[in-house]
């Protein structure tokens, strides 16, 4: 039934390129169109306003020192959602090709939803270039405190988000949060916690910018996977170019067609049903090997 998703030759030329021993090292840049499916909102359309308030105006440090009590409910709201969905079958595609080791591969994401960790990929093969929801960090210019991996929920009485998640079309003002009412560190105590992920205006985690340029340059990447994405956010954005002019290969997997784009294989449609169907051949052999041992 997918098959019928993607024009026949499309398929053909992209799988006997990807079984070709032209094609070892494969890098996958992932954005919120791969969480889609699992009911999260993307930052485009409709998916990019949060209440009345424009996600990305409340993805910045400014909004943060203007009013930690809002972003701390939109983060909330975000962390709730996410752990309230599922991995679906796009992520776990991309979770069983990185336990192919017939290929180098790695997956830098852009999403902070933690999908693709729960869809067990292989951590050491998945980046993430935006950090997590889940990761907490301190405030205080002194402290150095960080959770990577709270699952808390909500974080506090307070920011309860579960009554946020059926009224998503009110645009009614939020409850201002004073500070007492949002998490604090456990450490120095007096710190705020902020969520753990890159706001605009701030740069991205310098070691993930270095595992992902380290795979780059060791490796010629053959294959870019550009998933879900539409290329908005910068440095991320800039992969597909830098994968390019090593002569790299490109395939698109979003549900809007780039008719300027004439090199790149374009699947277009639902990745979490494409992605599977386009990645056939490398999964198998994953799966071959694991019914093997
Ligand atoms: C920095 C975490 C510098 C927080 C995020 C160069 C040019 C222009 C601008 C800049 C530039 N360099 C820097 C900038 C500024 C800025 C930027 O990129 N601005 C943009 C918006 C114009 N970049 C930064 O600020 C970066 N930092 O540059 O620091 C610096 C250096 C030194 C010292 C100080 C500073 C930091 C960028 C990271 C910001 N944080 N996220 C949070 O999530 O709350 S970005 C966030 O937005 C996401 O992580 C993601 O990256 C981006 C959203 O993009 P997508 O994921 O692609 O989602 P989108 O909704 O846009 O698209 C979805 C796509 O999926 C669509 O194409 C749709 O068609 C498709 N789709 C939908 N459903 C499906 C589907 N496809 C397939 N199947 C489906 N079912
Ligand atoms: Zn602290």
């Amino acid at each position: 039934m997918e098959e019928q998703l993607i024009p026949p030759e499309t398929l053909t030329s992209f799988h006997n390129f990807i079984t070709s021993p032209n094609c070892k090292t494969i890098l996958a840049l992932v954005g919120a169109g791969l969480s889609s499916a699992s009911g999260l909102p993307t930052f485009r359309g409709s998916g990019g306003y949060w209440r009345h308030y424009n996600s990305i105006d409340l993805a910045t440090p400014d909004a943060f020192e203007r009013d930690p009590g809002l972003v701390w409910q939109f983060y909330s709201y975000r962390r709730h959602m996410a752990l309230m969905a599922q991995p679906n079958a796009g992520h776990q595609t991309l979770a069983q090709l990185s336990h192919n080791d017939k290929i180098n591969f790695l997956t830098i994401t852009q999403n902070v939803d933690g999908l693709s960790q729960r869809a067990n990929h292989d951590s050491r093969k998945l980046i993430e270039l935006h950090g997590s929801l889940f990761c907490l960090k301190c405030t205080n210019f002194t402290c150095s405190y960080s959770d990577p991996a709270n699952f808390k929920d909500p974080l506090t009485d307070s920011l309860d988000a579960s009554s946020l998640v059926h009224d998503k079309g009110n645009t009614e003002d939020l409850p201002f949060l004073s500070d007492d009412k949002l998490p604090h560190c456990p450490a120095c105590e007096t710190g705020l916690l902020r969520p753990g992920v890159v706001w605009f205006g701030e740069s991205l985690p310098w070691v993930s910018v270095d595992k992902t340029d380290e795979f780059i340059m060791r490796n010629h990447v053959d294959l870019i996977l550009v998933v879900g994405t539409s290329g908005v956010a910068w440095p991320a954005a800039s992969y597909v170019d830098i994968v390019k002019n090593q002569g790299g290969k490109v395939a698109v997997f979003n549900i809007e067609r780039d008719d300027t784009d004439t090199e790149s294989w374009q699947f277009i449609g639902d990745c979490s049903k494409i992605l599977p169907v386009a990645l056939d051949p490398l999964i198998d052999q994953v799966n071959v090997r694991s019914e093997v041992q």
